[in-house]
């Protein structure tokens, strides 16, 4: 394919059309990948999660921006915010995100959400690659962290930046959203407001509650609009890239990572095939209905009829040898 040539030769409208190419999964897309991931991996990725409204744009925009000055290229994926209640963000998002996109060197991608849930972190990962193959040192891939959903996109990154607010609630909150354990930096945004001090104490306060022995997360405190605190934030995420360097860590950092991309394509897959399985689900759904099986045993025959349509494909030279579908 020509189209990853010009890529790798940095052409922005090429890049563009690779992601798209990734993003809605059309021809060549699979071809593309394996070709994108053969290559020696340029960027390094960082994920900036965290409750709508916190600041995520507003930073990153200040990281691209920043890194940009140094002479450094940047690719942003922007995760478009799937709560409603966020939706009049978007456009602020891509005006600011524009913006940034006229300056040389910084690429910015939005990506939609269409519900496909467990596709959208599969996507990003994705995604993620073939800005590696157009040689960005920096990725920064924005998602509102609401859901579980969310956190999978962030932890595809190799560090992850939870973005909070004074108003974000206390550390035991934060806890039970699941962030502290995606988190590898905690960022108190807005930190020019009341309360600023006490949101850093209690998150401080929460970290420590921690098993020893738990990795280091450092907090700072940062006023995006003003882009105090950003140079720390800088320094802390180059200081966890310094440590990636060791060769045992980066190592099983890689593996980790690779295993998280596996199980997304996974998931993404089971999910799609669950889509394009509504006839056997609404048979199957009926016979529990009539208390003739299981759920149990429903799932079972359809995970069984998914594997054979793995195996199917898998044994392209004879597919008719094994029946499409089991319809129990
Ligand atoms: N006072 C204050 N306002 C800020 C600061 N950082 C961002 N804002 C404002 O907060 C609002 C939301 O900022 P965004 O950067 O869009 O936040 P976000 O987290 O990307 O929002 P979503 O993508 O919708 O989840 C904007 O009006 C910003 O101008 C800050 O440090 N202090
Ligand atoms: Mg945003």
């Amino acid at each position: 394919v020509g189209l990853l040539e010009e890529v790798i030769a940095g052409s922005p409208s090429a890049l563009a059309r690779a992601i798209s190419v990734v993003e809605d999964r059309r021809d060549g897309c699979r071809e593309l990948l394996s070709r994108c991931h053969r290559r020696e991996r340029q960027g390094f990725r960082i994920g900036l999660t965290g409750p709508p409204g916190a600041g995520k744009s507003t930073l990153g925009s200040r990281l691209a921006l920043a890194f940009d000055k140094a002479g450094d290229s940047v690719g942003v994926i922007a995760v478009d915010p799937t709560s409603p209640f966020t939706g009049g963000a978007l456009l602020g998002d891509r005006v600011r995100m524009n913006e940034l996109s006229g300056r040389t060197g910084v690429f910015v991608r939005s990506m939609a959400t269409r519900g496909a849930s467990g596709g959208l972190a599969a996507a990003t990962a994705d995604a993620a690659l073939v800005l590696d193959a157009a040689s960005k040192r920096w990725i920064l891939i924005e998602t509102v962290g609401v859901g579980q959903v969310e956190l999978d996109v962030a932890e595809t990154a190799d560090v992850v930046v939870v973005v909070l607010t004074p108003e974000s609630g206390d550390g035991v909150q934060t806890l039970k959203a699941g962030l502290i354990e995606v988190a590898d930096i905690f960022v108190v945004n807005k930190a020019d407001r009341p309360a600023a001090d006490r949101m850093h104490q209690n998150l401080r306060t929460t970290l420590e509650l921690r098993p020893s022995g738990s990795p280091e997360i450092p907090i700072i405190s940062t006023v995006a609009v003003s882009g105090e605190g950003i140079e720390e934030l800088i320094s802390a995420i180059r200081e966890h890239k310094n440590k990636l360097t060791d060769p045992e860590r980066a190592k099983r950092h890689r593996v980790r990572m690779a295993r998280s991309h596996v199980v997304r394509l996974v998931e993404a897959r089971v999910k799609s095939r669950l889509s394009s399985a509504d006839e056997l689900l609404e048979t199957l759904a009926q016979r529990v209905a009539r208390l003739e099986i299981d759920p149990y045993e429903a799932a079972d025959q359809v995970i069984a009829a998914g594997a054979v349509d793995l195996l199917s494909k898998m044994r392209k030279r004879k597919p008719k040898a094994i029946p499409a579908k089991s319809d129990g």
